[in-house]
């Protein structure tokens, strides 16, 4: 398809009567990109948070994209035809769409707004989808929207895994469900000294709902995992960052994992491990709470530090202080996509810090969103 001058056989129109604003949509910017999609630019400023907002072939009434104005605002957002180059001639339209009242773009039944809400499972232009049944009960995702029965029910499973050096380390696995033939990212996390993977307990759903496999595992010596309290000396190479080796080795050799995509979250002693992780280039991505400089050298074994991509999260009165201060020298030390936060006001410590700041953990979550 050719489109000579672009703005000439492409037809917007607004509304369609499903609009609750009646003003004309203005789209900034019609062009075939590289791959050969066409691209529908448009001006944020045109767009309602009430609204989502959909391309439409006129010829058949098939919705080709769809977009739901999100929180991160970039200037504009694109709507896209990826099978444009096929097509001899198309006319498109545009439509704002109120979310109070979600359309079937794929007619499968199941409306755009709960579709997106669970991209991992559904595909609100994809009509198989509501045929499949995610979590394998019998019923299809069809059914369950339509009866409202949770249709994607998280797989936990207690598991245990051997370290180089013949320790089992014990955790908890949380699969979320997914479409067949899809792979999902996998987050490891792993808690502060003294302590157990329970302190990620509150946690664990917010990972579940974004997307990730998570394993929480107790550090040898700790919880219900192996070896003696001393045996963790977390400032050791040769001990608790076997059991992240063996942690990570795991979660590769799980079926419907994606090994490619393993990232650490980890509270003090849990933050200097993922800080290590990062500095091997054995996961993708790390995020490190309350973590400590001279730890994660003795840990690494390493004088020379050169994280990867590594979110850095202190408290500003941790310590005095000084766990802020390791967050920002360890900033400085990541060469690969790195942000740091300090949460002011508190003293907080490890997970701690995430019950001080209520958005943190969404920070994370999009951190991760970015990095994983
Ligand atoms: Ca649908
Ligand atoms: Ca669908
Ligand atoms: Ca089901």
């Amino acid at each position: 398809m050719k489109i000579i001058p672009p703005t000439l056989s492409f037809l917007v129109l607004f509304g369609t009567g499903l609009s609750v604003r009646s003003a004309e949509l203005v789209v900034s910017r019609v062009a075939f990109v590289e791959d050969g999609s066409l691209s529908v630019e448009i001006p944020v400023s045109e767009t309602t948070p009430e609204s989502y907002y959909r391309l439409v072939l006129l010829d058949g009434k098939k919705t080709v994209d769809l977009f739901f104005p999100g929180s991160t605002k970039p200037s504009t957002y694109v709507l896209r035809d990826t099978g444009a180059s096929a097509r001899d001639k198309a006319l498109y339209r545009v439509e704002e769409i109120p979310l109070a009242r979600p359309l079937d773009s794929d007619d499968d039944g199941i409306d755009d707004i709960f579709e997106t809400q669970h991209p991992l499972l559904l595909d609100p232009l994809d009509p198989t989808d509501a045929g499949e049944d995610a979590d394998g009960d019998g019923d299809t995702n069809l059914a369950e929207y339509k009866a409202k029965t949770d249709f994607a029910e998280i797989t936990i499973s207690n598991v245990t895994f051997v370290t180089s050096d013949s320790i089992t380390i014990s955790g908890q696995l949380r699969r979320p469900a997914m479409r067949p033939g899809t792979k999902l990212p996998t987050v490891i996390l792993i808690h502060q000294g003294f302590r157990t993977r329970a302190e990620w307990n509150p946690f664990l759903l917010a990972f579940s709902d974004a997307g990730y496999a998570t394993l929480a595992y107790d550090i040898r010596g700790h919880g219900a995992s192996g070896g003696s309290f001393s045996s963790a000396d977390f400032d050791n190479p040769n001990t608790s960052p076997k059991d992240l080796v063996a942690a990570i080795a795991f979660v590769a050799s799980l079926p419907g994992a994606d090994p490619d995509r393993t990232g650490i979250v980890g509270s003090s002693v849990g933050g200097n491990l993922a800080c290590v992780a990062s500095q091997k280039r054995w996961v993708k991505t790390a995020i490190n709470i309350s973590g400590k400089t001279s730890a994660v050298r003795n840990l690494a074994a390493e004088r020379e530090l050169d994280l990867g991509s590594m979110f850095h999260i202190s408290s500003s009165g941790d310590g005095g202080g000084q766990r802020a201060i390791w967050a920002n020298e360890l900033y400085g030390f990541t060469s690969g996509t790195r942000q740091v936060e300090v949460v002011a006001g508190s003293s907080a410590h490890g997970v701690g810090v995430i019950n001080a700041d209520p958005n943190l953990l969404s920070r994370i979550i999009a951190f991760l969103a970015e990095t994983l």
